[in-house]
């Protein structure tokens, strides 16, 4: 669990040197990496950019797949000025484990290979000279890990990941990392949340720093205007007239806070945040208190050559491509992105369905490995798993709390709810995460197909309800997909004769499509079946008011793990991996574009 996850900025305050770039790197099958003291760095190895994943860069097959130790090693300079200061290395993202060292001295270890963390190097740390971080990364997949999964070792003694998900195991250092200096004992974390009235936004806020100076806080709008002051650790900034937050029509204010100390001020920290209410209210999901539909996607960091590595233009077309279709909101399937992906998604009005890495918590899940017959909360490694699994919703928690575009918390995908056993695990999970969010905005969870309403035993946790359903591709499919339909009214029927009283949103259906495939009339994996796939849910959807979302998967083709259910990859993306459109991008615009945001509201 990390103390604060505040995002790197530069003030007078704060300095933020990136030391993204090319990295030294060596494979350690051996795991020899400590005796032959690659942790004092070394020279020898391939020259790997940063942020990437190093999968794909490679031309022969045992690196792509390579599962075990890696290192990276890299030279930086410590500015003398720097002197005084704590001094941080901060990783964005080191998928899935890292230990860290800094000029041969071994710093901290993490494990979650989507979640920042920062290792503080004040006292090791050589100023005015040259110094070297080394970090070794083990990329193995294992069932007491987030996500869950095997390693297996072949007989010719290499390893595999086996996951329980078929998104790629995409490895490395896949976010930037940050060379920080700020002042010691500063700001190390803040919260906000928010009463909105007719004329008046009140912003409760609360800030964190190691010493008990006072604080002088202050809101600006976006021309630059002071529009609200305050003083002291937690308080209220009342602003007339607000301008909201609202979906797709942003609106951002820079919240400030210094700190003083013995009257002099020695640190600040400045951030946008946009001011709007969320609730679940029976079947709606309320912003600033009116009902919204929600349309968009799951998704994936996943692009050709870097693999996981964030890359921005990537995420620029990507929300562009969001825009044009007239999607609203997107969830973080199946981990927490990258930090600027939220940064995009506030400035553009997108809702965030934020997800931590729990997937592939079903033995189903791991039918690519030939089917294991058991419920999978029943296994030995839960108790390890759990304390992985709260430690990564906390700092999920931490890190995107004061995004305005995050709406609620997934805190698991298509977990196994189907035996009792199941839970023990979600009482603890949704009563340890309970009071994290200051916000406290739902929490939910993505329900696998087999996981119906008369079988889930864990349909009370949930605020709202994710229902992933995959009739007319993986059963009842191609011209059996009328029955595909009748079964899913079944179901929905079901939902609605029960008594409870909370939103639907379908966070995943679709179809494998190959892009240029033409078939009249359809036939599966064609671009004119995706569609008929696409109309046949959106008429179910349109027939209950009770479901208040849809997000088909995926937004783009993805890579996968090998396998004879996948042809180079899942091909249910509206996009193609180069992110163009396949025919039922232009179904989907025409729908989206339509529908009004509050659907369904007077309902
Ligand atoms: C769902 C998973 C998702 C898969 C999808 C599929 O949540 O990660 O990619 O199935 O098979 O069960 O396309």
């Amino acid at each position: 669990m990390e103390k604060g996850l505040l995002y790197p900025i530069i003030n007078q305050y704060r300095s933020d040197q990136k030391l993204d770039g090319l990295w030294n790197f060596k494979f350690d099958p051996a795991a020899e990496g400590e005796s032959q003291g690659w942790q004092k760095g070394f020279n020898n190895g391939i020259k790997m950019p940063v942020p990437a994943s190093f999968n794909d860069f490679f031309t022969d097959k045992d690196a792509r797949e390579y599962t075990g130790d890696f290192w990276y090693s890299k030279e930086f300079f410590v500015p003398k000025y720097y002197e005084g200061q704590e001094i941080q290395i901060r990783f964005g993202a080191a998928t899935h484990r890292a230990v860290v060292y800094v000029n041969g001295q071994e710093i901290r270890s993490h494990e979650g290979g989507f979640l920042p963390f920062t290792a503080e190097v004040t006292n090791t740390v050589k100023f005015g000279e040259k110094n070297i971080v080394s970090v070794k990364i083990n990329n193995e997949l294992h069932r007491d890990a987030l996500p869950a999964g095997d390693t297996a070792t072949l007989k010719n003694g290499k390893k595999m990941a086996k996951p329980f998900f078929d998104f790629y195991n995409y490895s490395g250092l896949n976010r930037s990392v940050h060379l920080l200096a700020v002042p010691k004992n500063g700001i190390y974390d803040y919260s906000t949340t928010y009463e909105i009235s007719d004329h008046e936004a009140i912003v409760h806020y609360s800030v964190n720093a190691d010493t008990d100076g006072d604080f002088k806080v202050s809101l600006t709008d976006e021309n630059g205007n002071v529009v609200a002051t305050s003083t002291g650790k937690d308080g209220d900034l009342t602003v007339k007239n607000p301008t909201l937050w609202n979906v797709r029509d942003a609106y951002l204010y820079t919240i400030r806070f210094e700190l003083i100390d013995n009257g002099k001020p020695v640190d600040e920290y400045g951030d946008q945040i946009g001011l709007r209410t969320i609730e679940i209210k029976g079947h709606q999901i309320l912003v600033n208190h009116k009902s919204v539909y929600l349309r968009g996607f799951g998704r994936h960091e996943d692009s050709i050559y870097a693999g996981r590595g964030f890359d921005m233009n990537v995420e620029r077309r990507d929300v562009n491509l969001m825009k044009w279709i007239g999607a609203n909101s997107f969830r973080s399937s199946h981990y927490p992105y990258d930090e600027q992906v939220y940064k995009f998604a506030d400035r553009e009005g997108i809702l965030v369905i934020d997800e931590v890495p729990a997937v592939g918590f079903k033995m189903a899940a791991a039918s690519f490995l030939g089917g294991l017959d058991q419920s999978f909360f029943d296994g030995d490694w839960i108790h390890d798993l759990y304390k992985k699994h709260i430690d990564q919703v906390t700092d999920l928690i931490k890190r995107d709390k004061n995004h305005p575009s995050v709406l609620a918390w997934s805190l698991l995908n298509e977990p196994d709810t189907s035996k009792k056993s199941a839970v023990p695990y979600f009482e603890k999970l949704f009563k340890d995460s309970a009071n994290l969010d200051p916000e406290k905005r739902p929490r939910t969870f993505t329900l696998n197909e087999d996981d119906t309403i008369d079988v889930s035993k864990c349909l009370r946790f949930p605020d709202f309800y994710l229902l992933n359903r995959y009739p007319g591709w993986y059963h009842k499919w191609g011209y059996e997909i009328s029955d595909g339909e009748a079964g899913l009214r079944a179901e929905l029927d079901e939902w609605k004769k029960s008594d409870i009283d909370k939103p639907i949103v379908f966070s995943e259906y679709g179809a494998d499509t190959e892009p240029g495939l033409h078939k009249l009339p359809s036939i599966m994996w064609s671009e004119e079946y995706q569609i008929e796939l696409l109309e046949m849910f959106d008429r179910v959807f349109d027939s209950y008011d009770f479901i208040r979302g849809e997000q088909p998967w995926n937004l783009a083709d993805f890579q996968t793990v090998e396998g004879n259910m996948r042809v180079n990859g899942n091909k249910k993306g509206i996009f193609t991996r180069d992110r163009q459109p396949k025919a039922a991008a232009f179904y989907l615009r025409k729908r989206w574009n339509k529908l009004p945001l509050d659907w369904k509201a007077d309902k």
